[in-house]
């Protein structure tokens, strides 16, 4: 049996919809217009395609947006600075710094910057925090964006055993803390691996569901899952390729082809997580301007 598809691309067009209704009812009914404002510094290629794609998705959906571009050698404190300045402009109600910086600005300094009201990306750590405690503002778009796969792909967490591969404060650590909590689309058993992880496939293969965020090229094998599982792949890897116009395409953190076969679902990529990120940074702009 080959695996069924869960489908980033429709679930995101659906969750776009949604907010697109709620930017009416916003401009109708109270007059405000959700504002993001995106801030790109340098010209880091994958970067400059991820800030396209949040700027054409608000413009979509009705929302305002701007895209501030700061040469690669701004300043630590120039860049503060222009936080500072959209944290105090209305038009905003959601700011968003596109990551990695430069190596010479510390990115911590940067989320501590932004008004944890506006920050559309969930990573200031109060926000996170109220993650952790079940009081979320918001929720960071990635792991938000595999929720609702979850949910909406009919595979509800819920009494499950979700294995996460990664850490990561932007993927690993918050999923825990969403798919933990004793609610609707969570509650589930969760068990984070990482590079210290002693047997990885021991780990693997108790997965019901598993999310795979470990940031390298087809490291999980159709040998490291047992038959049945629901798998989410969020990795977004670049890997060369010649025949393609641009060079390269994108696979995800999963062997695909080989583990179709056993799985019951799982998300391609591209067209998985990625666009649902994109949904979810939406939603959170929309929900910063009607608070
Ligand atoms: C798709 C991101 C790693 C590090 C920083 C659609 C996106 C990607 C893929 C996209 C990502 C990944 C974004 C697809 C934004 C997701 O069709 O599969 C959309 O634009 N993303 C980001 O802003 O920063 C990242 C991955």
């Amino acid at each position: 049996m080959t695996a069924k598809i869960i489908d980033g691309n429709k679930i995101s067009e659906a969750i776009r919809q949604e907010v697109k209704s709620q930017v009416e009812e916003l401009k109708e009914k109270r007059g405000i217009t959700p504002g993001l404002a995106v801030v790109l510094v340098g010209e880091n290629p994958a970067s400059v395609v991820y800030v396209r794609n949040k700027g054409r998705a608000c413009q979509e959906v009705g929302m305002y947006t701007e895209t501030i571009r700061l040469p690669a050698e701004i300043s630590e404190a120039e860049l503060l600075s222009t936080v500072a300045q959209l944290n105090n402009d209305l038009k905003f109600h959601g700011i968003l710094v596109q990551f990695p910086l430069p190596r010479h600005i510390d990115e911590g300094k940067v989320i501590n910057a932004v008004n944890p009201n506006k920050d559309v990306d969930c990573f200031h750590p109060i926000n996170v925090g109220k993650i952790l405690v079940g009081e979320p503002r918001f929720l960071p778009c990635t792991p938000a964006g595999v929720q609702q796969l979850l949910i909406r792909g009919g595979y509800d967490p819920g009494g499950k055993h979700v294995v996460i591969c990664g850490r990561s404060n932007i993927v690993g650590k918050p999923l825990l803390a969403m798919l933990v909590q004793k609610r609707a689309g969570a509650n589930a058993t969760v068990t984070v691996c990482h590079t210290g992880t002693n047997d990885l496939a021991y780990h693997t293969r108790q997965a019901d569901i598993l999310v795979a965020a470990a940031g390298s090229p087809r490291v999980i094998t159709a040998d490291m899952v047992r038959e049945g599982v629901v798998i989410i792949d969020v990795g977004i890897n670049r890997v060369e390729d010649p025949s393609t116009k641009s060079g390269y395409r994108l696979v995800g953190d999963v062997d695909f082809d080989g583990v179709k076969e056993k799985a019951e679902a799982i998300t391609p990529v591209p067209g998985g997580v990625g666009p649902m990120t994109i949904a979810m940074l939406l939603s959170n702009t929309v929900k910063a301007a009607a608070s």
